[in-house]
């Protein structure tokens, strides 16, 4: 072997050992960012429970109505507008009235999910081969699930249950939101993670309503036409509820909470939706068909129970096993049905618990989900200046060979 041959042999060696150190670097410590949606919904109104970090440290409160604001949500409208303001006080659904929706138009559920929410199903694999791998399941193991907003695979219309997907997808969910920045829009909810990360036994804000309410014209940009109910502890409930029995699952009106002239007053007693005082309504849809501020003929309401509400294991779920993941729909003068159930949204029993509620029009998640879903990173672990250095070193170590062969 030459001097020659060795000096080059060695060179090469240094330029594969760099280049190889320089990727693990690049590659092994640094942070993977999920990609966000390609048509990312519009953000919805919201509010965060009272374990909620960001409520324990008195940066918001559990009954204010928020909106996404970079690191700290901004308070949209403070709970006192709607009669919400003693301590353990805690807005827990909220709906606008979605009466516009036909009745026969088909939609995806887009929902939350609390802290202790586990999940069943495992990512759909048709979803994860199209780069939208995230579930309910899959934060949940993440340790990040309470601050985010999935996408149902399951069809639904306001007149029949929830359908079987479409495409062979299983009953799934995608993630539409995470709860904190995915470079799309988000909940600016902790902990302040991508998708892609695990975080594991940190504390969770929890998003527990969501709603796209209507807004005064610019600029004042105030909330309109809040359908609004409390959780069961709520002190506010006594005065709120007037002459009906203070309830978790009575539901509330308020048409313009930043005047000071406008009242809440009750739209729906727990009673008049044919459940019990006992019962706690944590996620809504508002269907208020004729315009009045009453539950009356035309109205509907589509809700989420919390898992500790006596009518799950009587009627609704037919005394079988409903629980705080299932969703109902009422429809005036008639009983609550199931439209959805936890296997449906690929959720488990008894825990999982579903605790916000909206939609989207769409007919089919296999055509919607790789549009609104959060995305798999295209060059996962691997950062744009990882790619830089690494394009970099090849084309020194290139440009160093050339010259040696060419002398
Ligand atoms: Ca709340
Ligand atoms: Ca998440
Ligand atoms: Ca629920």
């Amino acid at each position: 072997m030459t001097s020659n041959h060795k000096k080059v042999t060695g060179v090469r060696r240094c330029a594969i050992t760099a280049t190889l150190g320089i990727l693990a670097v690049c590659c092994g410590t640094d942070r993977a960012l999920a990609d966000p949606p390609t048509a990312p919904l519009d953000p919805p109104f919201y509010s965060f429970d009272a374990e909620s970090p960001k409520v324990l440290s008195g940066l918001v409160h559990a009954y204010d109505i928020l909106e996404v604001n970079d690191l700290v949500p901004n308070i949209a409208e403070p709970g006192v507008s709607l009669g919400l303001d003693q301590p353990g006080d805690d807005l827990d659904a909220l709906s606008r009235d979605y009466s516009g929706l036909l009745t026969g138009q088909e939609f995806l559920l887009l929902f939350s999910v609390d802290r202790t929410t586990e999940g069943e199903a495992p990512p759909d694999p048709t979803l994860v081969d199209l780069h939208v791998p995230y579930n309910a399941k899959d934060q949940a193991e993440k340790g990040q699930a309470a601050g985010d907003q999935y996408m149902s695979t399951v069809v639904c219309t306001r007149q029949s249950i929830c359908a079987l997907p479409r495409r062979g997808l299983t009953n799934n969910s995608t993630l539409v939101r995470n709860n904190y920045d995915e470079g799309g829009t988000d909940f600016a909810a902790d902990p302040p993670t991508s998708a892609e990360d695990t975080a594991a036994r940190v504390p969770q804000d929890n998003v527990d309503a969501t709603s796209a309410l209507p807004q005064s014209p610019d600029p004042d940009r105030e909330v309109l036409e809040v359908f609004f109910s409390a959780s069961e502890d709520s002190p506010s409930l006594v005065p709120l509820s007037d002459i009906h029995p203070p309830s978790g699952a009575n539901i509330f009106f308020n048409p313009h909470p930043a005047n000071a002239t406008s009242e809440t007053s009750v739209f729906a007693a727990a009673s008049a939706l044919g459940l019990g005082q006992d019962d706690d309504i944590d996620a809504m849809i508002v269907f208020n068909g004729d315009g009045d501020i009453l539950f009356t003929p035309g109205d509907q309401v589509m809700f989420s129970l919390t898992p500790g509400s006596p009518s799950l294991t009587t009627y609704l779920g037919s005394g079988v096993d409903a629980g705080g993941a299932y969703v109902f729909m009422v429809t005036h003068g008639e009983d609550p049905v199931v439209i959805a159930t936890a296997e449906d949204l690929g959720l488990g029993l008894p825990d999982d618990n579903v605790d916000a509620l909206d939609y989207v029009i769409c007919p089919d998640a296999e055509l919607c989900a790789p549009e609104f879903g959060i995305r798999s990173p295209y060059f996962p672990a691997v950062a744009g200046w990882g790619l830089a250095v690494t394009a970099l070193l090849g084309l020194v170590a290139g440009t160093a060979l050339f010259r040696r062969k060419s002398k």
